[in-house]
């Protein structure tokens, strides 16, 4: 009997971990095999963690990087010991620019041959820190609980982030005496109410012109409802971009995307909530020269910013701008300042329909959201991966919930798209998932069919078949008169490769062929892809793609 109960408090380094990411909340492991994550698999199995297996281990920490966007919870990613680890990088130093909270778990060659030359050995920890808000290895097994305690702590205390932890073979197969166990952190508690706030208030009052910009970390910073209450009771004008998109509802009337050139530069005070003033601001030149900039965010900005703000809030969204709203008190009528906006808004709309309803063969991209609009919930999950062809995806489709656009971000990495989907699908069995991929993007990661597939996960993949690498092809033609390594091969069929990883696949040439095809793939058993051949000669109108 003692031998019993001694045996009872004895756990190996891989239950550990599975038991502690468990009284963190997590559900899911996404990962790939690889014998140093053995005792690892075998924890998640005793504690009831799901192991979701991937082909590539970018598509591991991607999934995790997606559970993160759908859930604001952290996701969690195991990828094997030296080539695994390598191969997630890209998509760690995605989530670290999205500010996605996600914890890495690598395995390592074990500690007490280290530096003999084992299989796959290779210190990860000095080329994965600079991606990470926190990077470290399980020296004792003894450690495993407080290190991810820590980690995933870390991970969603802002500015939210990634994590990486590696654990020595020998040192997460070993047991050790749960007794010895570090206690559980509690959850970082982020109510910091900002300073600065009469003197914002004060701006947003007297403004004439005021415009919200706000981006992913208000989603981060779960200002939606907020924002949402600030807004309509001083009657502000919104934009957003980023995981934001779906904060304000796209049909709200104080919702616009059309026309945010225009607000940006006539504005005289711009609201910037949790969105840098990175390239997709013109580094600060969108907003007009004379406008005063009033800065939200979850946490100060860990660049500088490009020109001077007048007022600068941080700590938690929702309470500033309750701040915000309570104090701004009385404002002056904006209802001239929204019409004008509105016009602006309706006239782009409607110069979009032409495109939209565009009957060419092979399509023009933009046939292919036309169509989809009518189709899609209000909470469907819209991912996009590729160049043109998601550039147009984000003009034209609009969200309606929070956690429903789901796009590379500034690292702008192709290849993320399938690994976003698989996430947002398990979080969101019944809700539809669309996966809008360029064929380019497809070649990333296309065999995530196959898991997809295997583990009945039924994403709508919907691919823009323009048989270049469309958003190179054109830039390079404009700049030099030809183009090389931008062509792919015209009418490949990826719905047959669809097929054959287990899939549901269509192949639309004509406009006519689109709604019944996008029907059966909605409605189909499997997950599937409809390869829509679109027009190589339409280049997506941008003026720089570069900087
Ligand atoms: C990992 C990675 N490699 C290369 C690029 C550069 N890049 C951006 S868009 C693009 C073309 C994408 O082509 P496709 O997916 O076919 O979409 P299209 O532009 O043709 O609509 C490339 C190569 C990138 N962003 N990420
Ligand atoms: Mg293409």
């Amino acid at each position: 009997m003692s031998t019993d109960a001694a045996h009872e408090t004895r756990l190996h380094g891989g239950r550990l971990v599975a038991r502690q990411l468990k009284a963190h909340g997590v559900s899911k492991l996404f990962t790939l095999s690889g014998g140093h994550l053995f005792s690892i698999y075998d924890g998640c199995r005793e504690e009831g963690i799901d192991l979701i297996d991937v082909r590539h281990e970018a598509t591991a920490v991607f999934a995790a990087e997606g559970w993160a966007k759908v859930t604001r919870t952290p996701g969690v990613a195991a990828a094997t010991a030296g080539p695994g680890v390598t191969n997630g990088m890209s998509a760690l130093a995605s989530a670290q620019q999205n500010h996605s909270p996600i914890l890495l778990l690598g395995g390592r060659a074990p500690e007490m041959r280290w530096g003999r030359g084992s299989l796959q050995e290779i210190d990860h920890i000095p080329f994965v820190r600079p991606l990470v808000k926190l990077a470290a290895t399980a020296q004792a097994t003894a450690d495993i609980p407080g290190l991810i305690a820590q980690a995933l702590t870390t991970s969603m205390t802002p500015h939210t982030g990634p994590t990486f932890l590696d654990f020595p073979l020998d040192v997460v197969f070993a047991e050790c005496d749960v007794s010895e166990l570090a206690p559980h952190q509690p959850d970082p508690a982020i109510s910091v109410i900002a300073h600065d706030v009469t003197h914002a208030a004060r701006l947003l009052r007297e403004a004439q012109r005021p415009v919200v910009m706000a981006g992913t970390n208000l989603y981060w910073g779960h200002g939606e409802d907020a924002l949402r209450e600030l807004v309509e009771t001083r009657r502000i004008p919104v934009f957003l971009n980023g995981l934001a998109r779906g904060c304000l509802p796209a049909d709200h009337d104080l919702c616009f995307s059309r026309a945010r050139s225009t607000a940006l530069k006539a504005a005289d005070v711009v609201l910037l909530i949790g969105v840098p003033m990175d390239f997709r601001l013109g580094f600060g030149d969108s907003i007009g020269t004379t406008a005063k900039i009033i800065v939200v965010d979850v946490a100060p900005s860990e660049r500088e910013h490009p020109r001077a703000v007048t007022a600068e809030l941080y700590g938690s969204v929702p309470a500033t701008l309750d701040a915000l709203r309570q104090e701004s008190g009385r404002s002056v009528d904006r209802n001239a300042w929204l019409s004008h906006l509105r016009e602006v808004e309706s006239t782009r709309r409607s110069a979009e329909r032409e495109h939209l309803e565009d009957d060419r063969a092979p399509l023009h991209p933009l046939r292919i959201y036309g169509e989809l609009a009518g189709l899609l919930d209000r909470n469907a999950v819209v991912v996009v991966d590729g160049g043109d062809f998601a550039s147009y995806a984000g003009r034209v489709v609009d969200s309606f919930e929070p956690g429903c656009w789901l796009d590379p971000g500034p690292f702008g990495c192709l290849g993320s798209g399938p690994g976003y989907a698989l996430a947002a699908k398990l979080a969101h069995p019944n809700r539809q998932v669309l996966l809008l991929l360029g064929d380019g993007a497809f070649g990333f990661a296309g065999m995530e069919f196959d898991t997809l597939a295997r583990h009945g996960v039924n994403v709508v993949g919907v691919m823009g078949n323009n048989g270049i690498w469309g958003l190179e092809h054109h830039p390079m033609m404009s700049l030099y008169g030809y183009s090389v390594v931008a062509t792919l091969r015209p009418e490949t069929r990826y719905d047959q490769v669809v097929e054959a990883l287990g899939g549901h696949g269509e192949l639309v040439r004509k406009p006519s062929e689109l709604r019944p095809a996008l029907m059966r793939a909605l409605t189909s058993d499997r997950p599937a892809l409809v390869n829509v051949l679109t027009d190589p000669a339409i280049a997506y109108p941008r003026s720089t793609n570069l900087a």
